[in-house]
């Protein structure tokens, strides 16, 4: 007997296709008849909403009445994908929906299709911040989002005919969008600029303009939990509107500007995710969301109260910072206890100190964010004179702690000098009572170098949190042909909310005819992900050949660069006859990622790698037996398709670069093998599924480090290794650029120059690892037998499992009513 614990309506298929019926008349304003599949999705999501709106309003209700403390994850992205199978599974409504769709004559697909995919955020760290709040509504943990409505999210990514990416505006907004409920009612003020008087003894800041963040909510249904809670996505509005009566027909037209200034701040979302530019619109979003959210907290958990005491406010809320974007949020909780509450500053940096929290998702110090003082302090004066003071107050502090004042000099959070620079990080670490990293490996970096100095004062605050990702979405609802199969392996479905259950696969690890099942599910999923690539990007997938993927932002240090290389080489070596047919080993190679569109090497690596599918696809001689696709426009819906149709999965950031990695964790509970490099949570997910079943090559980090030292030279390993030489000849011969031998100069000049990643010095290694990749493939059997043993053991990479760990270890907090 299999356990059935996934929640389930009562409502019948009959009644809920009645219920999608009303919404189309009532508030689509159209009948069955007249209604395309895009009004019965709109109508859907009303309706399933309409299920969900009693448990969001107890969740509220027994948050703000309650003495559980909220978690308030501020983040400025929530890459969240589409809603509505989420929506329909939490609810308990997935299998009604699919009956009452076909009973209202519609197809399911065009249903789902119809969803326009909300792309905030940029890749891992939004990605997270949707895992993570899905997992504390799935555990009753009273919580809120907090970030950014952009207007335009990530954007969409096109190829032109020469394989080069072109960036289209993702006006993602342009069709009805359910979800989110626009709250005018509890909008706030947010203000910039101006200066700071002194009035009665008291400093006032006189600012020059504001402008109003709106709510707009959008419900986070818990699995199995009976909750949900908010995210509530700001945007922004003038306040100018009404002012235009005041001008006279003249400046009537040009009146309209402040609008258009103010509702710029929350138009766009940045592109880059790394690198920060230091730009004034991007402070000005950051402040943005996180002064209306400070203003929200105090509000929804003091409601109505005039003098509140905000000395109890740790015990209502923590906030949890994603990365330094909303640092800036540290002076303002000061600003906002002092100017406008009236505290001494001794309490309101108690109260601060408790109620922040920071997490690092990085190890490249260039991409940790430095605010020039002058920058802030024209547009947040009165937070530059509280940075000033914190830092004052630090560096004071610091010297009761050590006597070495070089290193106090080096931690200060706002530099000396003549154009002094604010160290988000540093002020985040400082202001907030816990810092961790996303990986054991990443966290033990972040001590031992980015924040080593801040480790050596502040050891108490260094702490672990590995990332983990949802089982709901990534397993669940990505590949319920998996999911099915697990359950019935468990016997129960209950894995969905406690994934360290898996384990119970490891005994079927043994049992064949359980393995041969595994391994038809994954040949299913690539016979339906072959579909979809012809449906929706007019390719030709074989899916009888190993899929191997690599899906991510494109990054030189991820380096897709030695991923192409290896392609190339193995291209090469069945064009040469150097290999014979019935050894190559058929395999379709599938990029995904987007990359910044001002990083231009990231950039011309998309070219080459387009270019080398272009020559490879088109090429009789290696015609089903190595093919390149490079889907354009990678985002969550692709990943749901493409994940759990692959086998061999790519994780090969130079060791010490990729704070964890995200993907990894999602293809280990989908059945890839990866071949990857000791990095971020690669080194736990081998830990756990066993070092047996995991491809693993390359430099280690203190490899890399060694290798620095005595000084990196390319091109002795370009020289060494004939294969390698071969590779990058072709590229820069012009074999991928119809002969123009100037295309790709600049990725030649740096791989054989720098080469910061060291692609070069791991390529043999990660040539030599093919062959025991393809001669376990070789081997159907076993090659499931392992793969199954990586689901079984990667519970541990659940994204409840991290949250676990936030609440035991930085939040301190758990379950409403517990
Ligand atoms: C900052 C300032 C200005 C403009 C842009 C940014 C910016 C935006 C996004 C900086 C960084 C990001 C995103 C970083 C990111 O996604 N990091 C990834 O986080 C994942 C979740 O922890 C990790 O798994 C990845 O290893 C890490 O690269």
């Amino acid at each position: 007997m299999t356990e059935h614990t996934a929640p389930m309506s009562s409502t019948t298929p009959g009644e809920f296709a009645d219920e999608i019926r009303k919404e189309l008349k009532y508030t689509q304003g159209v009948t069955t008849e007249q209604a395309t599949s895009a009004d019965v999705y709109v109508a859907t999501a009303t309706a399933v909403r309409k299920h969900l709106v009693d448990s969001w309003a107890t969740t509220q209700h027994d948050m703000v009445a309650g003495s559980t403390k909220a978690v308030g994850y501020f983040s400025a992205e929530f890459l969240m994908g589409k809603q509505l199978l989420n929506a329909l599974l939490n609810a308990g409504l997935s299998d009604q929906f699919y009956d009452a769709v076909k009973e209202l004559g519609f197809d399911v697909q065009d249903v789902i299709d119809s969803e326009y995919e909300p792309g905030l955020g940029n890749g891992g760290l939004g990605r997270l911040a949707a895992c993570y709040i899905d997992s504390l509504a799935s555990k009753g943990v009273p919580a809120f989002g907090y970030g950014i409505q952009y207007r335009y999210g990530i954007f969409k990514q096109e190829f032109d005919e020469q394989g080069a990416q072109v960036e289209r505006p993702d006006y993602w907004l342009a069709n009805e969008e359910p979800w989110g409920h626009i709250d005018y009612n509890r909008s706030q003020r947010v203000n910039y600029g101006g200066s700071v008087v002194e009035e009665d003894g008291k400093k006032v800041w006189k600012p020059a303009w504001s402008v109003r963040a709106v709510p707009v909510d959008y419900m986070v249904p818990g699995y199995a939990s009976g909750r949900v809670n908010t995210l509530r996505l700001w945007s922004a509005k003038s306040y100018d509107e009404f002012d235009l009566l005041a001008f006279n027909k003249s400046e009537y037209v040009d009146a309209v500007k402040p609008q258009v200034a103010a509702e710029n701040i929350s138009k766009i979302l940045y592109p880059e995710d790394s690198t920060p530019q230091g730009k004034a619109l991007r402070l000005e979003q950051q402040y943005f969301f996180v002064a209306a959210s400070i203003q929200d907290a105090i509000r929804v958990f003091y409601p109505g109260e005039e003098n509140p005491d905000l000395t109890t406010f740790p015990s209502k809320i923590c906030f949890q910072l994603n990365d330094t974007h909303p640092v800036i949020g540290i002076p303002e909780l000061m600003r906002v206890l002092i100017d406008e509450y009236g505290y001494d500053w001794d309490t309101a940096w108690s109260i601060t100190n408790k109620s922040f929290n920071y997490t690092c998702h990085t190890l490249l110090p260039e991409a940790l964010e430095v605010w020039p003082a002058k920058l802030i302090g024209e547009l947040l004066p009165r937070h530059l004179e509280i940075i000033n003071k914190i830092n004052e107050q630090f560096v004071a502090e610091l010297g009761t702690k050590t006597s070495d004042s070089a290193k106090i000099d080096r931690m200060r959070i706002v530099t000396d000098g003549e154009d002094p620079q604010v160290h988000m990080a540093y002020l985040a670490t400082y202001g907030g009572s816990h810092v961790n990293g996303v990986a054991a490996l990443h966290s033990q970096l972040l001590k031992d170098v980015t924040l080593r100095d801040f480790s050596d004062v502040y050891g108490d605050k260094f702490t672990n949190v590995t990332n983990g990702v949802t089982p709901r979405r990534f397993i669940r609802i990505a590949n319920p042909r998996l999911s099915a199969l697990i359950t019935e392996g468990l016997g129960t479905d209950r894995w969905l909310s406690d994934l360290d259950m898996l384990e119970g696969l490891v005994p079927l690890a043994k049992d064949d005819e359980f393995v041969k099942k595994f391994a038809a599910v994954k040949q299913a999923n690539k016979v339906a992900f072959s579909n979809y690539a012809k449906r929706e990007y007019d390719f030709d997938i074989d899916p009888n050949t190993m899929v191997n993927s690599m899906i991510k932002r494109l990054h030189e240090y991820k380096r897709q660069s030695l991923k192409i290389l290896s392609v190339i080489s193995q291209y090469a070596d069945i064009k040469s006859g150097k290999v014979s047919a019935d050894d190559i080993l058929p395999r379709t190679v599938v990029f995904g990622a987007k990359a910044a569109p001002g990083y231009k090497m990231a950039k011309l690596t998309i070219q080459l790698i387009n270019n080398v599918a272009r020559v490879v696809n088109n090429d009789p001689d290696v015609k089903g037996k190595l093919a390149v696709y490079y889907p354009w426009n990678y985002n969550i819906r692709l990943a749901q398709h493409l994940i759990p149709a692959t086998d061999l999965d790519e994780q090969i950031s130079q060791a010490g670069k990729e704070a964890s990695g995200t993907g990894n964790m999602k293809f280990a509970l989908n059945g890839a093998m990866t071949v990857g490099t000791l990095d971020g949570a690669n080194v736990e997910i081998r830990e756990r599924v066993g070092a047996e079943n995991f491809f693993l090559f390359g430099m280690t980090v203190d490899e890399v480090e060694a290798l620095y030292a005595k000084g990196y030279e390319p091109k002795y390993y370009y020289e060494a290794d004939p294969r390698l030489k071969q590779a990058v000849d072709m590229v820069a011969g012009g074999t991928f650029s119809e002969g123009d031998k100037g295309l790709y100069e600049p990725l030649v000049t740096d791989w054989l120059n720098k080469d910061y990643f060291m692609t070069l010095a791991d390529f043999s290694a990660y040539m030599d690892i093919q062959g025991e990749i393809e001669t376990l493939y070789r081997e159907p059997l076993e090659w499931s037998r392992k793969a199954l043993l990586n689901v079984a053991n990667s519970g541990f990479f659940s994204s409840d499992r991290a949250i676990d760990d936030y609440l035991r270890d930085i939040w301190e907090t758990g379950p409403l009513g517990e």
